[in-house]
């Protein structure tokens, strides 16, 4: 055969394959921009859609600190089931730490429709690994912090997670919508806590105001690092999985928690809070970043607790597990036969 190409084999073979990876480049290119046009166009990405791998792991770690923060998120509450003060707050309580369980159960599914597997996000958490929110690894020592877990801690949980139910990623933003109504009511009812606390005794309105003081500035820090110092903030942002940055959320929550505060008649803990008359807003004191920092590492009052008391529920429900695989065996085996 006639043949005006001089090159030899090897020279073929190896200019292909030249060709085949600019090829991929380009398509990886292409498929990003149109996945990024999607995104702009307030398009949701589905679990089978096209999606840049630092996407899919951008919501892995998220969805999942979440998952982790609201089983974990159980724990200080669950700590007042037995000790609440009356059949009416136990009952409420019961619920409202089951609702958090089922938030945990939607996120690991949500969590699960990126690839992952939910035994390898728990062996992350138990091994110390994984994060989960901070607020969660300071103690309950009164009823009143139930109260103001209520009220501060699901009220900044909820601040920061309606723009979640438009993040850009369907599974997680639908999951949101049903925790966000939850999150609402325990809201609520928290606040109703501090109210009654507040409208009782002097000891009643000193443990609210303390339950107050202690969970104030860690509540504050449930919404992330400010903004200079947040690293997935900007892509986040960009992929529209944030929709607002930490430092926009906590003002939000501040702006709408002072006066409920100062309603009941309880003190900010916060010599330097003003209102800015000219911006509209409340201006706060410093936070104290070091101890975020410090509750992150693993160093908060009960973080070591916190680990524990997960790890032993896990094997505490290893038979649960072993029934429902059972089960499901079982299941297979008869649909196979019929
Ligand atoms: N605690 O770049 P940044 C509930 C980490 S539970 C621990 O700003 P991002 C409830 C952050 O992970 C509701 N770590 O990160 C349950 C990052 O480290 P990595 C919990 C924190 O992701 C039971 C590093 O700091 N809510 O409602 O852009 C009872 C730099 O931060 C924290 C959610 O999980 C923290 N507070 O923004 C009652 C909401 N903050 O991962 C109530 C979903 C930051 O790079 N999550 N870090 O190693 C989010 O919205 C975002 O992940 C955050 C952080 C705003 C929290």
């Amino acid at each position: 055969m006639y043949t005006t190409d001089l090159r030899t084999k090897a020279q073929k073979a190896a200019d292909a394959k030249d060709t085949g990876a600019k090829d991929e480049i380009v398509e990886a290119s292409e498929n990003e921009a149109r996945f990024q046009a999607r995104i702009d166009d307030e398009q949701f990405i589905e679990p089978k859609d096209w999606m840049p791998e630092p996407y899919r792991k951008t919501l892995v770690r998220q969805i999942s600190q979440h998952a982790h923060s609201e089983i974990v998120g159980m724990l200080p509450e669950g700590n007042w089931i037995s000790r609440a003060p009356s059949l009416r707050r136990k009952l409420i309580l019961l619920a409202k730490v089951q609702d958090e369980a089922g938030h945990g159960l939607y996120l690991y599914s949500a969590a699960e429709t990126l690839g992952v597997e939910r035994g390898d996000l728990l062996e992350q958490l138990h091994t110390g690994k994984a994060k989960y929110s901070t607020i969660f690894n300071y103690p309950t020592l009164t009823w009143a912090d139930i109260g103001a877990i209520g009220w501060l801690v699901d009220g900044a949980a909820v601040t920061n997670q309606i723009p979640l139910c438009r993040c850009s990623y369907g599974p997680y933003a639908r999951a949101m919508v049903k925790v966000c109504k939850e999150e609402s009511f325990h809201q609520r009812q928290g606040f109703e806590i501090m109210t009654v606390m507040m409208e009782g005794n002097a000891e009643q309105r000193e443990m609210a105001q303390d339950a107050m003081n202690r969970w104030w500035w860690p509540s504050l820090m449930m919404f992330g690092p400010p903004d200079g110092d947040s690293p997935n903030s900007a892509q986040s942002m960009a992929w529209k999985i944030k929709r607002f940055s930490n430092d926009e959320l906590r003002q939000r929550f501040i702006d709408a928690t002072v006066p409920q505060a100062e309603a009941i008649g309880l003190t900010m803990p916060d010599p330097d809070l003003g209102f800015n008359e000219v911006t509209g807003h409340y201006e706060i004191g410093d936070l104290n970043w070091d101890e975020f920092w410090s509750v992150v590492k693993g160093e908060g009052h009960c973080n070591r607790d916190r680990l524990d008391a997960r790890v032993e529920a896990y094997a505490d429900g290893a038979w649960v597990r072993e029934a429902a695989e059972a089960y499901a065996e079982k299941q297979k085996a008869k649909h196979a036969a019929a």
